[in-house]
């Protein structure tokens, strides 16, 4: 199986994260969605990674269906609980984290655009949502150590790579400070290897 990603999507990095866990080996191509004639869009018409290319060549997107996939595909070190409320709960985690990151990217856009093009109203809007979500999760987290239950789950993964990205794309706003409890999570979390082998890279 192959993985369309980059190194500072933090939806593939919940991917990579997942198959690391589950011990699930992915061929890695690394693509850069700024060249106009990167592969994605003939395999995700969406134009967006991940992209899971499976091994008869059918492509699954987006990165909850394929984190569905590899849960699927092995029994090893089950992500989602078996009892069906808190296997909801750890999805509405993930959700939460992806939109956060949803907000985040969009922002990050627009302030990529030529300044007198910004629309200065947009950029608040979404990161009205990311604070928002941070402050919603840094309540709900708590002083617990797992975001759901008593061991680690795809909330808790999800959870990381949000605090990743928003830490890399938006340093100056030190979302560490503001969300101390959100900060140590991650700094738990990033004690795993399938963290350290996929943090993004300084940008
Ligand atoms: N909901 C999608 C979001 C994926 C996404 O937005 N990925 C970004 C990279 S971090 C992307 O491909 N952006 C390109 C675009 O929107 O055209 C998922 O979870 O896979």
């Amino acid at each position: 199986m192959k993985l369309l990603y980059s190194k500072t999507s933090p939806y593939a990095r919940k991917v990579r994260i997942i198959a690391a866990e589950k011990h699930i080996t992915l061929e890695l191509q690394e693509v850069v969605l700024a060249e106009p004639d990167n592969p994605v869009p003939d395999f995700n018409p969406l134009g967006k990674i991940p992209v899971l290319i499976m091994d008869d060549g059918e492509p699954l997107y987006d990165s909850s269906v394929i984190v569905d996939y590899l849960e699927q595909r092995t029994p090893v070190a089950h992500l989602l609980p078996q009892d069906t409320r808190m296997r909801f709960q750890v999805k509405r985690w993930e959700a939460l984290s992806d939109g956060v990151c949803d907000a985040a990217v969009s922002a990050m856009m627009e302030r990529r655009r030529a300044e007198n093009l910004q629309d200065p109203s947009w950029i608040a809007r979404q990161m009205t949502k990311v604070e928002r979500g941070l402050s919603r999760m840094e309540t709900d987290l708590g002083d617990r150590s797992f975001c759901v239950g008593e061991s680690m789950t795809l909330a808790d993964i999800a959870l990381g790579c949000v605090m990743a990205y928003l830490n890399l794309r938006y340093p100056e706003l030190d979302f560490d400070k503001k969300y101390p409890k959100l900060a140590k999570h991650y700094a738990r979390m990033m004690q795993r290897p399938s963290f350290q082998e996929t943090a993004p890279p300084p940008v």
